[in-house]
């Protein structure tokens, strides 16, 4: 495990330790499993990953590491040495897997075939399931990068030029969020309550009676960091 003070990159502090309720978790999952993550807690596309283990409730081991420090275990499971990684080690030699949205669709799978959790609308409705997809590369090609140039801007006008950039991006995801709600709920095409259901579970948290989905993992973690910063922001930090 990682040690605890907090480390420098570039002249920024990150964190090399989870607290909280994240370390409970990570206490919670020390033992060795079928699949490890290498994660570090600072990082949103981890996070992805994390919440879609613990929702799904695939059994993994947690291993924190520093991606900038680029340990020799971390690049035999992620090439560039990125977080997050998987190690598969009912494979001999263990295989690996690495970036967080084929990590996601790798444990969905894996979840279809054990423990039956999905975090997207059911097979039995491929449009639901695009649609949903839809939201998902529109959080990875606009609503990342904006998040991405918002946090790196240095100076008050590239600050001001990537809040509203970001907001766009955002926008974005609620006209696709609406457009799955008309389409998928209030159009009426389902053939019983039994199905409705199904698909609102599978909208997300955005829709009444929702839960944890897709586009939720996908774009959670960077809303919590903006979020995180504004509450920042406002109280003078
Ligand atoms: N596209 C990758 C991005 C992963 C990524 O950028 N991770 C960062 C931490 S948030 C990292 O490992 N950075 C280390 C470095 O840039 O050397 C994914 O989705 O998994």
């Amino acid at each position: 495990m990682a040690t605890s003070s907090p480390a420098t990159d570039s002249g920024k502090t990150y964190h090399r330790e989870c607290t909280g309720d994240a370390l409970e978790t990570v206490s919670k999952h020390q033992d060795p499993q079928s699949i490890t993550l290498f994660g570090s807690c600072f990082c949103p596309f981890v996070q992805r990953v994390w919440v879609a283990f613990e929702y799904l409730g695939i059994p993994y081991q947690y291993y924190e590491v520093d991606p900038y420090k680029k340990p020799k275990d971390l690049l035999e499971v992620s090439p560039k040495g990125l977080v997050p990684g998987l190690k598969l080690n009912d494979y001999i030699p263990p295989k690996a897997l690495n970036e967080s949205t084929v990590i996601l669709e790798y444990l969905e799978d894996l979840a279809s075939n054990t423990t039956k959790r999905s975090l997207l609308p059911p097979v039995t409705n491929p449009y639901a399931r695009a649609l949903v997809r839809l939201q998902a590369d529109h959080i990875s090609r606009n609503l990342v990068p904006a998040f991405y140039r918002l946090l790196q801007a240095q100076d008050l006008e590239a600050q001001v030029q990537g809040a509203k950039e970001y907001y766009i991006a955002l926008e974005g995801v609620v006209n696709l969020f609406e457009r799955a709600e008309e389409e998928i709920i209030s159009a009426g095409g389902v053939s019983g309550e039994g199905e409705r259901r199904a698909l609102t579970i599978g909208l997300g948290l955005w829709v009444e009676g929702g839960d944890l989905g897709w586009a939720d993992v996908m774009a959670g973690p960077c809303e919590l960091h903006i979020f995180q910063m504004t509450v920042m922001l406002n109280l003078g930090f």
